[in-house]
């Protein structure tokens, strides 16, 4: 049974801009920061403001719940990632807001 799933996500310091390949790092655990295996796991980046392509982001398990992928974003603004999978035979969603390049 799921009950909260913690997903955090890290930026590369001191900061992601575009263009540059940048280090996202998720968590996935429960309550208790027990790890939480998910038997799907999917992310992509996106511009919600914007209508160019959404970009495919692949996160590979590195360590006890956490995911690492690199990801190159094509522009600097406020971009979400979005996470989607299947845990213990659920279906779970998160959008983490990402701001890349400063302005
Ligand atoms: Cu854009």
């Amino acid at each position: 049974m799921v009950g909260l799933l913690q997903l955090k996500l890290g930026e590369k310091e001191p900061g992601i801009a575009a263009l540059r390949s940048a280090v996202l790092r998720l968590r996935l655990v429960d309550p208790q920061g027990k790890p939480l295996p998910p038997e799907e796991l999917q992310a992509e980046a996106v511009m919600s403001s914007m209508s160019h392509e959404r970009e495919a982001i692949i996160f590979r398990p590195a360590g006890p719940g956490g995911y690492e992928a690199t990801h190159t974003f094509s522009m600097d603004g406020q971009w979400e990632v979005r996470v989607r999978g299947r845990l213990e035979g659920r279906a779970f969603a998160a959008t983490f807001h990402v701001q890349v390049g400063s302005f």
